[in-house]
């Protein structure tokens, strides 16, 4: 959503609003390290003078795939004050999935780990991105080495609400990805809003284990963290140990419900070791009411489930104070607006099923290069169609009961069958496929593929479907199982039908 530009805003410069005194500790890595507010100007002041020092302007796209780190952090808040694009890139994507990127999002620099340089140098070369600078995840690499001269003092570019901040891919129901263009209006709206509707305070410690190349990670938690001036306990990555060995020292846990899956699995897990914690959130995928009764009976606490996505941030929240009912991802935020409707665009009454659509300063700008498509997902009015399908009770709990999208979510990852289905399809031998989601007590949801060899080929294994796989793109998205069946079930008009087949392999 395109919001009027009433003077210069820019999302760091908004988050260092709220920054407490300079030696206030930002960060504790999972290594014993400390970071503090200093640091984060200081360094990400850093960055922003290399950027411009590169030559690079507003509104060039700074591509990163590196492993989660501090200097991961300062990257990201540098490239905000520099005013140009923040694109951050699962560390699982493979080559072939970074020249897509690359190419589409026209990046202007590719940050990458170390051990990627050597090929990403080449790629950068066959795509045409200018500059190829590394970042491994204990800070080395020749970013750090170009950093190390620059000036720690760096004023923000001047940006507006409507200027772009940050592009993030996500794959969709034509199997092509497709560039979401985040604004600093947009990420400051939801930010705020969150630290409010949460009760954040410069007190907390966020336990902060997810990965920082999704909005999840990115701008949920860090935002929620910088805007209210907190300390975050640094997880390099999700490790249960380290998460049970955090949470006394901490008071807020965000995660996907996989997270929370998990350390009910741990025998150590209780409520000894939640003491000091005040808040857990779930979101990015559906909390199994079953996950919500079985933690509350461990820990003592009830997790609050959120809804939200990659195109609007947060919409909806269960509430701090009041019951959090499992099953529901509760109220609107304050500042969204959201409606469920039927296929003829009328409002569901209470109870009925329909499509939900959000409108609010939290709604994204629009899709890279794709104006037609952003045109077809807005309603006339400026509702975003989010593919989600809800109902709401009579006391306003709402609940996501599916969705219109043919979309498989594993472990929080989103992943879109087609995109996998046309790669399997493509493999000699394979004549046709479906790819679906089965439940999956770990990930939520398990993508399966359900393939059918052509006649008279030479003939292929499902191992050997796995392994073309895995050359060409991230391991989350290839299927666990692939099923070789004779022919897939099919209405009378000819399409696949997935719910028998989800039927017949969950
Ligand atoms: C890893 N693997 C997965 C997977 N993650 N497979 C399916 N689904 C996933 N999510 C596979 C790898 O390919 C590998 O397979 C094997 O599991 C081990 O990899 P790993 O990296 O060691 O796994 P692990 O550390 O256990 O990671 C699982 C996880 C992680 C759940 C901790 O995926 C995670 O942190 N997920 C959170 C994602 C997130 O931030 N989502 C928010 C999106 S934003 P192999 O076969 O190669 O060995 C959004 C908006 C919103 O949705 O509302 O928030
Ligand atoms: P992403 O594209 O990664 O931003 O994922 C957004 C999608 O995740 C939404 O459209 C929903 O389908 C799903 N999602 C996020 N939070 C929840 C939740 N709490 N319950 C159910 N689905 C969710």
């Amino acid at each position: 959503m395109i919001m009027p530009d009433s003077g210069p805003l820019n999302l760091y410069s908004t988050y260092s609003e709220h920054f407490p005194s300079p030696d206030s500790v930002l960060l504790e890595t999972d290594t014993g390290e400390r970071f503090t507010y200093g640091d984060a100007e200081r360094e990400s002041a850093r960055v922003a003078n290399f950027l411009h020092g590169l030559g690079l302007h507003k509104g060039d796209r700074v591509s990163v795939q590196v492993e989660k780190s501090p200097q991961g952090l300062w990257l990201f808040l540098g490239t905000l004050r520099a005013g140009m694009v923040f694109h951050p890139l699962n560390t699982a994507y493979t080559q072939e999935e970074l020249q897509f990127f690359l190419t589409d999002a026209c990046s202007s620099l590719l940050v990458c780990d170390t051990a990627n340089e050597v090929q990403l140098r080449t790629l950068c070369g066959v795509v045409g991105t200018p500059h190829l600078y590394t970042l491994g995840a204990q800070g080395a690499g020749t970013l750090s080495q170009a950093l190390k001269p620059r000036s720690t003092d760096f004023a923000a570019v001047d940006t507006v609400a409507s200027d772009i901040a940050a592009l993030v891919y996500s794959s969709g129901t034509t199997g092509t990805p497709k560039g979401i263009m985040l604004s600093h209006g947009n990420l400051v709206a939801n930010a705020s809003t969150l630290v409010d509707y949460w009760g954040f305070t410069q007190d907390d410690c966020l336990l902060h284990a997810l990965p920082i190349f999704h909005v999840h990670g990115l701008f949920v938690a860090i935002g929620c963290a910088l805007m209210s001036g907190c300390r975050m306990r640094w997880l390099s990555r999700y490790a249960v140990r380290e998460v049970l060995e955090s949470l006394p020292q901490s008071t807020v846990m965000m995660g996907v419900p996989t997270y929370y899956t998990r350390l009910l699995a741990e025998p150590a897990f209780g409520a000894q070791m939640c003491a000091g914690m005040r808040l857990f959130i779930s979101g990015s995928a559906p909390l199994l009411p079953d996950t919500f009764s079985a933690f509350e009976a461990r820990s003592g606490h009830t997790i609050l489930e959120r809804y939200g996505m990659t195109e609007t941030g947060m919409n909806t929240s269960n509430p701090l104070k009041g019951e959090r009912r499992a099953g529901t991802v509760g109220f609107p935020l304050p500042g969204v607006d959201v409606r469920i409707c039927a296929e003829d665009g009328a409002p569901c009454a209470s109870g009925a099923v329909g499509d939900l659509q959000v409108r609010g300063d939290n709604v994204f700008v629009g899709y890279w290069n794709l104006p037609g498509k952003t045109a077809e997902d807005f309603t006339p009015d400026g509702f975003f169609i989010t593919g989600d399908q809800a109902s709401v009770d009579g006391t306003g709990y709402i609940s996501i009961v599916g969705r219109s999208k043919d979309m498989v979510i594993s472990g929080g990852l989103n992943i879109y069958p087609r995109e996998i289905e046309l790669l399997i399809n493509s493999i000699p031998g394979i004549d046709e496929s479906a790819v679906i989601g089965i439940p999956d007590a770990d990930f939520g949801e398990a993508l399966v593929a359900v393939v059918v060899r052509e006649e008279g080929e030479a003939v292929v294994s499902s191992e050997e479907v796995i392994e073309a796989l895995r050359e060409r793109i991230a391991g989350f998205k290839v299927p666990k199982t692939v099923q070789i069946v004779e022919e897939l079930p099919r209405n009378a008009m000819g399409k696949v039908q997935k719910a028998e087949l989800r039927a017949l392999y969950s």
